[in-house]
């Protein structure tokens, strides 16, 4: 199989490379597509340097089967037609395409068949917060369906960006050192810091991100009625998001039940033995595939209320490995490339 990665050099390019080896991901040749400041750079994968070549309006993916995409929304939209026109399986972390109705928005283990319903051979990967949230919201929903959701985020500098991973560093060694600290990725100093928004303000008074997390869960879940309150803060924390999680489901499920069918979910590890001091936290859950829930508790202000703690890594589960997992999921089901 001829895979491309569009984006090689930033934080989830370089984690695609990482995931793809680690997956065993069926691959005869790989290509590497970036900006014109990255074309060059060089990259080892499974022993092979691979070069970064500019991205352009030419016939580099004439051949390539998958194109994983990941180098901002605005290259997406103006390079899709170039990617696929040959045939190639545009699978994009960005949120170019995620809200089109021809546009497939997949996390394997919620929604995995609607890969296969690609009319312009583009699949749409989720934003992060969704993704580990509905991981963990798919076995609840299958018990009773779920009503609403409130979440709180707690979100890692590396969903702004490996810049933005090495500010936060920087940001406490200049302190340490009694100096200024830079502050350019974020709109304010993150270190010993939380900042209540993440991307821009709506008309709403929700931003960005958290409409994201209203408009994705929806879709994926195929449930217009379901709806997501989100507040979504950026913590200083380097690769893992957390997310507080209250919902109310149309008729009671127990904590025991709850419990039970989280631990026998695709995709999640349940953490929770509170007594012992034993829950999720992004310190340990860095570079994890699983997205891990704690804390499950009734949530003793509604009936039919459910609250739990859930941590994922934002630049594999959130990013990179949940798309190649779409293509796993679509290789174990019948796609042939
Ligand atoms: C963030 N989810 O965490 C956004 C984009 N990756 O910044």
């Amino acid at each position: 199989m001829k895979v491309a990665i569009v984006g090689a050099s930033g934080a989830v390019g370089q984690e695609f490379l990482r995931v793809l080896d680690q997956q065993n991901f069926p691959i005869d040749e790989l290509l590497l597509f970036g900006s014109s400041r990255s074309a060059g750079c060089k990259y080892t994968f499974r022993g092979k340097e691979v070069e970064v070549k500019e991205l352009k309006h030419n016939d580099d993916f004439k051949d390539v089967d998958i194109a994983f995409t990941s180098a901002g929304a605005g290259t997406s939209r103006e390079f899709a037609d170039t990617i696929t026109k040959h045939g190639a399986l545009m699978i994009d972390n960005s949120s170019a395409f995620r809200m089109d109705d021809d546009v497939p928005l997949v996390v394997p283990e919620v929604n995995g068949d609607d890969a296969f319903n690609t009319p312009r051979n583009i699949i749409a990967n989720p934003n992060c917060t969704t993704i580990q949230m509905v991981v963990a919201l798919k076995p609840i929903n299958d018990i009773s369906p779920i009503k609403r959701v409130h979440v709180a985020t707690y979100q890692a500098a590396s969903g702004a960006g490996a810049a933005a991973m090495d500010e936060l560093v920087e940001q406490y060694a200049q302190l340490g050192r009694g100096e200024k600290p830079t502050i350019e990725k974020f709109a304010y100093q993150l270190a010993y810091n939380v900042i209540p928004q993440v991307d821009v303000f709506t008309d709403n008074g929700y931003t960005k991100e958290e409409m994201k997390m209203y408009n994705e869960t929806k879709k994926i879940m195929h449930a217009p009625g379901l709806d997501v309150s989100a507040t979504c803060v950026r913590v200083p924390v380097m690769r893992a998001h957390s997310e507080s999680i209250w919902l109310e489901t149309e008729s009671p499920v127990s904590v025991e039940e709850a419990r039970e069918a989280l631990s026998k979910a695709e995709g999640v590890v349940v953490f929770d033995a509170p007594a012992d001091k034993k829950y999720p936290m992004p310190l340990h859950v860095a570079d994890e595939d699983p997205v891990y829930v704690g804390r499950i508790r009734k949530d003793i202000t509604c009936d039919n209320g459910l609250s739990f703690w859930v941590v994922g890594d934002q630049i594999k589960k959130g990013a990179a490995l949940n798309a190649v997992q779409i293509a796993q999921y679509m290789i174990a089901h019948g796609k042939k490339f």
